[in-house]
């Protein structure tokens, strides 16, 4: 661990409490000036301490900062959000974290960056990612399943979403199939799933998620006004970016594990009980084909079941749902 993060961890450990230079210091193995220094550090990053002669310092308030330090100091994770990997800005983080997998990073990687200028989603679609307002995030992952399997991991990766959400900003989520997840009717999160694979093994999939979280309204640019929302627009309340993503990763890392030892069953059941989709009308679009039809489940496999005018049951892959 790094100083700054044995520092911060020790503060959240003892929350509110006063802990001396010397303590400090025999925590993180290293001299008071050194602790001082990475105090001042920490400082100009927007952490406030009070300091106190002979009682040391207190931690009384952490910016919303997505850096290292503050992802780290607090994951209860084994290996998902256990390498961390941050950023200011970056064009989109999809593509740092296609770079990283290919340079054999570890599964779990995460990749985050405070603001995207490319941020992207299916089809190339522009993804919307303003500084400071939102988790634009990539993840490495590495699991040993038939490549069909693949599209699963999106779903399941919209499970673990929806249960952080539901978890600490205290409302319903619903999942529109495939990636989207909506709050008060409107998009809060969309989910890229991206494959590295050879001919019948995968070497590494990248979930990129773009969570908008203290977005306000006037950070919405016009054309994604009827359809964009955030948690704080939906709440009233900022959220700390940080405590969502470790969140997130303790869900993900729980039910992926599930996941990977008993098979999709138990992430079909959660995503259904999310679904916005199911057991209504959908109008599918590919760039192949439109259908409409009512929407009555998932197969096993978590295809799509769409159910046409003439009772014709048709396995929708992947599309654009409305
Ligand atoms: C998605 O695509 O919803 C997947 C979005 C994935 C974004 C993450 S952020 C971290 C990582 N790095 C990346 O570069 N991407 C991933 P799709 O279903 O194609 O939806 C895209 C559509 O959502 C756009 O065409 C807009 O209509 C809408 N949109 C764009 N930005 C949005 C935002 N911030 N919030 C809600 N909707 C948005």
């Amino acid at each position: 661990m790094k100083i700054k993060q044995e520092i911060l961890k020790a503060f959240r450990d003892q929350p509110g409490q006063f802990i001396s230079g010397e303590h400090l210091s025999q925590i993180c193995h290293c001299t008071r000036t050194a602790v001082w220094k990475h105090i001042e550090e920490l400082r100009q990053e927007g952490y406030q301490f009070d300091a106190v002669r002979k009682s040391g310092y207190r931690l009384v308030s952490s910016p919303d900062s997505v850096s290292m330090e503050e992802i780290l100091t607090g994951m209860k994770t084994e290996r998902i959000g256990q390498t961390v990997i941050t950023f200011d800005t970056v064009r989109s983080t999809q593509i740092i974290a296609h770079e990283t997998a290919n340079s054999g990073a570890a599964e779990g990687t995460l990749v985050v960056a405070d603001r995207q200028e490319g941020g992207r989603g299916r089809l190339g679609r522009p993804w919307h990612s303003p500084k400071g307002a939102g988790i634009w995030m990539s993840l490495i992952i590495r699991p040993d399943i038939p490549l069909p399997h693949a599209p699963q991991m999106t779903l399941l990766t919209a499970v673990a979403m929806a249960k952080a959400i539901e978890q600490e900003a205290g409302v319903k989520p619903q999942i529109k199939w495939p990636n989207d997840i909506f709050v008060g009717g409107k998009k809060v999160c969309g989910i890229l799933t991206e494959m590295n694979a050879e001919a019948d093994r995968i070497n590494y999939l990248v979930i990129g998620v773009g969570l908008n979280v203290n977005t306000q309204p006037q950070d919405i640019p016009p054309e994604l006004a009827e359809i964009a929302t955030s948690l704080r627009i939906e709440t009233g309340i900022s959220f700390r970016r940080a405590e969502l993503i470790q969140v997130f990763c303790q869900h993900f890392e729980r039910i992926y594990d599930q996941y990977l030892a008993e098979g999709f069953a138990q992430v079909k059941a959660e995503w259904e009980a999310y679904s916005l989709s199911l057991g209504r009308v959908v109008t599918v679009r590919t760039p192949h084909y439109t259908l409409q039809g009512k929407a009555i489940g998932l197969d096993p496999d978590g295809v799509l079941i769409v159910e046409d005018a003439e009772g014709q049951q048709h396995k929708v892959y992947s599309a654009d749902v409305e």
